[in-house]
Protein backbone atom coordinates (compact mmCIF):
# COMPACT_ATOMS: atom_id res chain seq x y z
CA UNK A 1 0.00 0.00 0.00
CA UNK A 2 1.33 3.83 -0.70
CA UNK A 3 2.53 5.77 2.09
CA UNK A 4 0.77 8.91 1.40
CA UNK A 5 -2.48 7.59 0.82
CA UNK A 6 -3.85 7.59 -2.53
CA UNK A 7 -2.34 9.36 -5.40
CA UNK A 8 -2.75 12.97 -5.79
CA UNK A 9 -1.06 16.19 -7.34
CA UNK A 10 1.35 17.88 -5.99
CA UNK A 11 -0.56 21.16 -5.49
CA UNK A 12 -3.42 19.85 -3.69
CA UNK A 13 -0.95 17.69 -1.70
CA UNK A 14 0.26 20.74 -0.64
CA UNK A 15 -3.00 23.07 0.22
CA UNK A 16 -3.72 19.98 1.98
CA UNK A 17 -0.84 19.75 4.28
CA UNK A 18 -1.08 23.57 4.48
CA UNK A 19 -4.94 23.03 5.57
CA UNK A 20 -4.12 20.24 7.88
CA UNK A 21 -1.21 22.99 9.73
CA UNK A 22 -3.62 25.88 9.93
CA UNK A 23 -6.38 23.51 11.72
CA UNK A 24 -3.52 21.92 14.30
CA UNK A 25 -3.54 18.23 13.00
CA UNK A 26 -0.14 16.25 11.66
CA UNK A 27 -0.51 13.34 9.89
CA UNK A 28 1.42 10.48 10.77
CA UNK A 29 2.68 8.76 7.71
CA UNK A 30 5.79 11.41 7.49
CA UNK A 31 6.99 10.86 11.00
CA UNK A 32 6.12 7.37 11.92
CA UNK A 33 9.59 6.20 11.25
CA UNK A 34 11.00 8.88 13.76
CA UNK A 35 7.72 7.51 15.99
CA UNK A 36 8.25 4.42 16.09
CA UNK A 37 12.11 3.35 15.78
CA UNK A 38 12.75 -0.56 15.77
CA UNK A 39 14.59 0.73 19.28
CA UNK A 40 14.84 3.26 21.47
CA UNK A 41 16.57 6.81 20.09
CA UNK A 42 16.61 8.52 23.16
CA UNK A 43 17.54 12.73 23.35
CA UNK A 44 19.64 12.01 26.70
CA UNK A 45 23.42 11.54 25.39
CA UNK A 46 26.30 10.24 27.41
CA UNK A 47 28.09 12.71 29.75
CA UNK A 48 30.55 12.73 32.61
CA UNK A 49 31.52 15.19 35.01
CA UNK A 50 34.73 15.20 36.72
CA UNK A 51 34.81 15.18 40.66
CA UNK A 52 37.58 17.74 40.76
CA UNK A 53 35.51 20.21 38.67
CA UNK A 54 32.47 19.46 40.72
CA UNK A 55 33.96 19.78 44.01
CA UNK A 56 35.61 23.32 42.91
CA UNK A 57 32.37 24.55 41.60
CA UNK A 58 30.56 23.18 44.71
CA UNK A 59 32.95 25.33 47.60
CA UNK A 60 32.88 28.29 45.47
CA UNK A 61 28.98 27.79 45.69
CA UNK A 62 29.59 28.07 49.19
CA UNK A 63 31.43 31.05 49.27
CA UNK A 64 29.14 32.96 47.01
CA UNK A 65 25.85 31.86 47.60
CA UNK A 66 23.20 31.99 50.88
CA UNK A 67 20.78 29.23 51.46
CA UNK A 68 17.64 31.52 51.93
CA UNK A 69 14.35 30.92 51.86
CA UNK A 70 12.97 30.60 48.41
CA UNK A 71 16.19 28.85 46.57
CA UNK A 72 16.15 26.82 49.49
CA UNK A 73 19.43 24.28 48.44
CA UNK A 74 22.60 25.08 47.46
CA UNK A 75 22.44 23.05 44.74
CA UNK A 76 24.29 22.52 41.01
CA UNK A 77 21.94 20.02 38.71
CA UNK A 78 24.13 17.86 36.05
CA UNK A 79 23.10 19.33 32.63
CA UNK A 80 23.16 17.10 30.30
CA UNK A 81 24.38 19.60 26.99
CA UNK A 82 22.02 16.49 24.83
CA UNK A 83 18.92 18.23 26.78
CA UNK A 84 18.90 21.56 25.34
CA UNK A 85 19.24 23.43 28.71
CA UNK A 86 16.98 21.42 30.76
CA UNK A 87 19.04 21.27 34.45
CA UNK A 88 18.02 17.20 34.39
CA UNK A 89 20.59 14.56 33.81
CA UNK A 90 18.75 12.52 31.59
CA UNK A 91 14.98 12.88 30.23
CA UNK A 92 13.68 10.89 33.02
CA UNK A 93 16.70 11.87 36.54
CA UNK A 94 17.72 14.12 38.13
CA UNK A 95 21.40 14.38 39.69
CA UNK A 96 23.11 16.84 41.22
CA UNK A 97 25.71 17.43 44.22
CA UNK A 98 24.47 19.64 46.89
CA UNK A 99 26.77 21.35 49.05
CA UNK A 100 26.20 22.51 52.65
CA UNK A 101 28.69 24.58 54.78
CA UNK A 102 29.84 24.49 59.11
CA UNK A 103 26.93 25.11 61.09
CA UNK A 104 24.60 25.41 58.17
CA UNK A 105 21.12 24.24 57.83
CA UNK A 106 18.81 23.65 54.52
CA UNK A 107 15.15 24.55 55.60
CA UNK A 108 12.19 22.06 55.62
CA UNK A 109 10.09 21.19 52.97
CA UNK A 110 8.03 18.16 51.30
CA UNK A 111 7.34 17.81 47.29
CA UNK A 112 5.69 14.96 45.54
CA UNK A 113 9.31 14.32 43.17
CA UNK A 114 11.08 11.33 45.69
CA UNK A 115 14.64 12.15 46.34
CA UNK A 116 17.88 9.90 47.70
CA UNK A 117 21.49 11.41 48.55
CA UNK A 118 24.48 9.48 48.27
CA UNK A 119 26.90 11.13 50.88
CA UNK A 120 30.22 11.44 48.97
CA UNK A 121 32.65 14.07 51.31
CA UNK A 122 31.73 15.25 55.05
CA UNK A 123 30.49 13.46 57.85
CA UNK A 124 28.02 14.11 60.37
CA UNK A 125 24.91 16.07 58.83
CA UNK A 126 21.44 14.97 59.77
CA UNK A 127 18.92 15.14 57.44
CA UNK A 128 15.40 14.82 59.00
CA UNK A 129 12.76 12.78 57.23
CA UNK A 130 9.72 13.49 58.69
CA UNK A 131 10.96 14.15 62.13
CA UNK A 132 13.09 10.69 62.06
CA UNK A 133 16.71 12.58 62.50
CA UNK A 134 19.15 10.93 60.15
CA UNK A 135 23.04 10.84 60.07
CA UNK A 136 25.07 10.92 56.78
CA UNK A 137 28.30 9.79 56.70
CA UNK A 138 30.20 8.86 53.32
CA UNK A 139 28.62 6.14 51.15
CA UNK A 140 25.29 6.46 53.21
CA UNK A 141 22.21 6.21 51.32
CA UNK A 142 19.51 8.48 53.09
CA UNK A 143 15.82 8.35 51.33
CA UNK A 144 13.57 11.45 50.62
CA UNK A 145 10.27 9.64 49.38
CA UNK A 146 8.16 11.44 47.74
CA UNK A 147 5.72 14.04 50.31
CA UNK A 148 8.23 13.28 52.99
CA UNK A 149 8.87 16.38 55.22
CA UNK A 150 13.19 16.95 54.83
CA UNK A 151 15.84 19.18 56.10
CA UNK A 152 19.39 19.35 56.44
CA UNK A 153 21.23 20.13 59.43
CA UNK A 154 24.68 20.61 59.58
CA UNK A 155 26.08 20.91 63.61
CA UNK A 156 29.97 19.86 62.57
CA UNK A 157 32.57 22.62 61.26
CA UNK A 158 33.14 20.86 58.05
CA UNK A 159 31.25 20.88 55.18
CA UNK A 160 29.26 18.12 53.52
CA UNK A 161 28.48 17.40 49.58
CA UNK A 162 26.54 14.64 48.90
CA UNK A 163 24.66 13.49 45.46
CA UNK A 164 20.66 14.29 45.00
CA UNK A 165 19.41 12.22 42.68
CA UNK A 166 15.01 12.85 41.98
CA UNK A 167 12.83 11.76 39.38
CA UNK A 168 11.78 15.33 38.90
CA UNK A 169 12.12 14.86 35.47
CA UNK A 170 9.41 12.31 35.15
CA UNK A 171 6.90 14.05 37.61
CA UNK A 172 7.13 17.55 35.91
CA UNK A 173 6.21 15.94 32.61
CA UNK A 174 3.45 14.08 34.22
CA UNK A 175 2.40 17.35 35.41
CA UNK A 176 2.45 16.10 38.98
CA UNK A 177 4.77 18.24 40.95
CA UNK A 178 3.59 19.70 43.80
CA UNK A 179 5.82 21.89 46.63
CA UNK A 180 4.82 23.09 50.26
CA UNK A 181 7.64 24.44 52.59
CA UNK A 182 7.63 23.56 56.48
CA UNK A 183 5.92 26.76 58.25
CA UNK A 184 6.55 28.10 60.59
CA UNK A 185 10.19 26.87 61.72
CA UNK A 186 13.03 26.02 59.12
CA UNK A 187 13.81 22.51 61.00
CA UNK A 188 11.23 20.13 61.69
CA UNK A 189 10.89 18.79 65.22
CA UNK A 190 12.85 15.94 65.77
CA UNK A 191 11.42 12.70 67.31
CA UNK A 192 13.91 10.91 67.43
CA UNK A 193 17.09 10.00 65.62
CA UNK A 194 17.56 6.79 63.24
CA UNK A 195 14.22 5.72 64.22
CA UNK A 196 13.54 4.21 61.23
CA UNK A 197 17.15 2.20 61.26
CA UNK A 198 16.17 0.52 64.66
CA UNK A 199 12.66 -0.56 63.23
CA UNK A 200 13.51 -1.61 60.28
CA UNK A 201 17.54 -2.02 59.92
CA UNK A 202 18.13 -5.77 61.03
CA UNK A 203 18.99 -8.04 58.67
CA UNK A 204 15.83 -9.48 57.14
CA UNK A 205 13.44 -8.71 59.82
CA UNK A 206 10.34 -6.65 60.16
CA UNK A 207 9.09 -5.35 63.31
CA UNK A 208 6.03 -6.60 65.42
CA UNK A 209 3.56 -4.79 67.42
CA UNK A 210 4.61 -1.15 66.55
CA UNK A 211 1.83 1.08 64.79
CA UNK A 212 3.50 1.57 61.44
CA UNK A 213 2.18 3.57 58.85
CA UNK A 214 2.64 1.53 55.52
CA UNK A 215 3.47 3.55 52.26
CA UNK A 216 4.49 3.10 48.98
CA UNK A 217 8.60 3.51 49.71
CA UNK A 218 10.45 2.22 51.88
CA UNK A 219 9.90 2.37 55.67
CA UNK A 220 14.00 2.39 56.01
CA UNK A 221 15.19 5.52 54.94
CA UNK A 222 18.96 5.25 55.78
CA UNK A 223 21.68 2.40 53.95
CA UNK A 224 24.42 2.43 55.89
CA UNK A 225 27.74 1.81 53.55
CA UNK A 226 29.46 -1.00 56.28
CA UNK A 227 25.91 -2.68 55.29
CA UNK A 228 26.91 -2.28 51.32
CA UNK A 229 30.42 -2.46 51.53
CA UNK A 230 29.92 -6.25 53.51
CA UNK A 231 26.92 -7.31 51.46
CA UNK A 232 29.23 -6.46 48.04
CA UNK A 233 32.07 -8.75 50.12
CA UNK A 234 29.86 -11.60 50.74
CA UNK A 235 28.48 -11.44 46.88
CA UNK A 236 31.98 -11.64 45.34
CA UNK A 237 33.05 -14.02 47.76
CA UNK A 238 30.34 -15.87 46.74
CA UNK A 239 30.69 -15.57 42.50
CA UNK A 240 34.29 -14.38 42.73
CA UNK A 241 33.81 -11.26 40.80
CA UNK A 242 34.33 -9.42 38.39
CA UNK A 243 31.28 -7.90 38.75
CA UNK A 244 28.65 -7.68 41.06
CA UNK A 245 25.70 -5.55 41.96
CA UNK A 246 23.22 -5.04 44.22
CA UNK A 247 20.13 -3.44 44.57
CA UNK A 248 18.72 -1.65 47.53
CA UNK A 249 15.29 -3.04 48.84
CA UNK A 250 12.36 -1.61 50.35
CA UNK A 251 12.47 -4.57 53.56
CA UNK A 252 8.53 -4.48 53.25
CA UNK A 253 8.53 -5.33 49.36
CA UNK A 254 11.96 -6.52 48.56
CA UNK A 255 11.23 -3.96 45.48
CA UNK A 256 13.07 -0.47 44.68
CA UNK A 257 13.03 1.53 47.56
CA UNK A 258 10.99 4.42 46.00
CA UNK A 259 8.22 3.78 43.19
CA UNK A 260 10.15 5.99 40.37
CA UNK A 261 13.94 5.45 41.47
CA UNK A 262 15.87 2.28 41.99
CA UNK A 263 18.96 2.74 43.76
CA UNK A 264 22.34 0.45 42.76
CA UNK A 265 25.76 -0.16 43.83
CA UNK A 266 28.32 -2.08 41.71
CA UNK A 267 31.28 -3.52 42.42
CA UNK A 268 34.29 -4.19 39.77
CA UNK A 269 37.43 -5.75 40.59
CA UNK A 270 40.58 -4.97 39.81
CA UNK A 271 42.22 -5.79 36.28
CA UNK A 272 38.07 -6.62 35.88
CA UNK A 273 35.79 -6.11 32.93
CA UNK A 274 31.40 -6.69 33.29
CA UNK A 275 29.50 -7.95 30.59
CA UNK A 276 28.06 -5.50 28.17
CA UNK A 277 25.02 -5.19 28.63
CA UNK A 278 21.74 -3.07 27.90
CA UNK A 279 18.47 -1.90 29.22
CA UNK A 280 15.54 -0.14 29.07
CA UNK A 281 15.61 3.16 31.21
CA UNK A 282 18.48 5.89 31.97
CA UNK A 283 21.02 6.04 35.08
CA UNK A 284 23.16 8.26 36.80
CA UNK A 285 26.49 6.51 38.33
CA UNK A 286 28.13 8.29 40.85
CA UNK A 287 31.79 6.78 41.28
CA UNK A 288 32.35 6.02 45.03
CA UNK A 289 35.64 4.45 44.66
CA UNK A 290 38.39 3.40 42.26
CA UNK A 291 39.07 4.01 39.14
CA UNK A 292 38.49 2.96 35.62
CA UNK A 293 36.49 3.61 32.41
CA UNK A 294 33.10 2.48 30.83
CA UNK A 295 32.31 2.63 27.19
CA UNK A 296 28.92 3.52 26.19
CA UNK A 297 27.45 3.39 22.91
CA UNK A 298 31.23 3.00 21.75
CA UNK A 299 32.90 5.51 23.59
CA UNK A 300 35.31 5.60 26.18
CA UNK A 301 34.77 7.73 29.58
CA UNK A 302 37.43 7.78 32.19
CA UNK A 303 36.87 8.07 35.91
CA UNK A 304 37.76 8.04 39.48
CA UNK A 305 36.40 8.31 42.56
CA UNK A 306 33.45 11.58 42.51
CA UNK A 307 33.21 11.30 38.74
CA UNK A 308 29.74 11.23 37.94
CA UNK A 309 27.94 10.22 34.63
CA UNK A 310 24.96 9.12 32.53
CA UNK A 311 23.81 6.18 30.84
CA UNK A 312 21.01 6.39 28.25
CA UNK A 313 18.47 4.15 27.55
CA UNK A 314 19.53 1.26 25.45
CA UNK A 315 23.08 2.30 25.54
CA UNK A 316 25.45 -0.88 25.46
CA UNK A 317 27.64 -0.23 28.79
CA UNK A 318 30.44 -2.12 29.69
CA UNK A 319 33.26 -1.32 32.59
CA UNK A 320 36.40 -1.62 32.58
CA UNK A 321 38.93 -1.06 35.66
CA UNK A 322 42.45 -0.71 37.03
CA UNK A 323 41.63 -0.86 40.85
CA UNK A 324 38.63 -2.59 42.47
CA UNK A 325 35.88 0.41 42.11
CA UNK A 326 32.21 0.88 43.50
CA UNK A 327 29.70 2.54 41.66
CA UNK A 328 26.77 3.38 43.13
CA UNK A 329 23.68 4.36 40.43
CA UNK A 330 20.27 5.59 40.30
CA UNK A 331 17.91 4.74 37.49
CA UNK A 332 14.34 4.73 36.35
CA UNK A 333 13.96 1.11 36.16
CA UNK A 334 11.02 0.80 38.77
CA UNK A 335 8.53 3.34 36.41
CA UNK A 336 9.63 0.95 33.54
CA UNK A 337 8.97 -2.08 35.14
CA UNK A 338 5.63 -1.05 36.72
CA UNK A 339 4.26 -0.26 33.25
CA UNK A 340 6.04 -3.50 31.65
CA UNK A 341 8.51 -1.72 29.70
CA UNK A 342 11.30 -2.92 31.09
CA UNK A 343 13.84 -5.06 29.03
CA UNK A 344 17.59 -5.93 29.04
CA UNK A 345 20.05 -7.92 27.58
CA UNK A 346 23.71 -9.08 27.94
CA UNK A 347 25.12 -8.50 24.42
CA UNK A 348 27.64 -10.86 23.23
CA UNK A 349 30.04 -9.12 20.56
CA UNK A 350 31.36 -11.57 19.15
CA UNK A 351 28.42 -12.66 17.13
CA UNK A 352 25.94 -9.77 17.94
CA UNK A 353 27.70 -6.57 16.57
CA UNK A 354 31.02 -5.73 15.18
CA UNK A 355 30.67 -2.01 16.14
CA UNK A 356 32.78 -1.90 18.81
CA UNK A 357 36.04 -1.88 16.67
CA UNK A 358 35.90 1.89 16.76
CA UNK A 359 36.28 3.57 20.35
CA UNK A 360 37.49 6.90 21.00
CA UNK A 361 38.18 8.21 24.19
CA UNK A 362 36.14 11.01 25.63
CA UNK A 363 37.25 13.68 27.80
CA UNK A 364 35.68 15.99 29.89
CA UNK A 365 36.46 19.03 31.99
C1 LIG B 1 15.51 19.28 46.91
O1 LIG B 1 14.44 19.49 47.69
C2 LIG B 1 16.71 18.91 47.49
O2 LIG B 1 15.83 18.75 49.67
C3 LIG B 1 17.78 18.67 46.68
O3 LIG B 1 17.95 18.65 49.44
C4 LIG B 1 17.72 18.81 45.32
C5 LIG B 1 16.43 19.34 43.35
C6 LIG B 1 15.27 19.73 42.78
C7 LIG B 1 14.17 19.97 43.54
C8 LIG B 1 14.22 19.82 44.91
C9 LIG B 1 16.84 18.77 48.98
C10 LIG B 1 16.52 19.19 44.73
C11 LIG B 1 15.40 19.43 45.52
Amino acid sequence: MSKTAPAADAEALDAFYADLEANHLAPLWPISAELMPSAPTPQTAPYLWKWSMLRRLAERAGELVTIERGGDRRVLSLANPSLDGAPYASSTLWGAIQYLGPRESAPGHRHTPSAIRFVMEGSGVWTTVNGDACGMFPGDLVLTPSWHWHDHNNETDEPMIWFDGLDLPTVKALDAIFFEPYEPDELQEVRGHGISERLWGGRASRPRGFDLPVGPSSPLLVYRWGDTDAALDGLLAERGGPHVTLEYTNPVTGGAVMPTLGCEMHRIVAGGRSRPYRKVGSSVYVVFGGAGSSVIDGQRYEWSRGDMFVVPSWATLEHEVSETSDLFCITDRPMLEALHLFREEWIDFATDAPSRLEISVVTSA
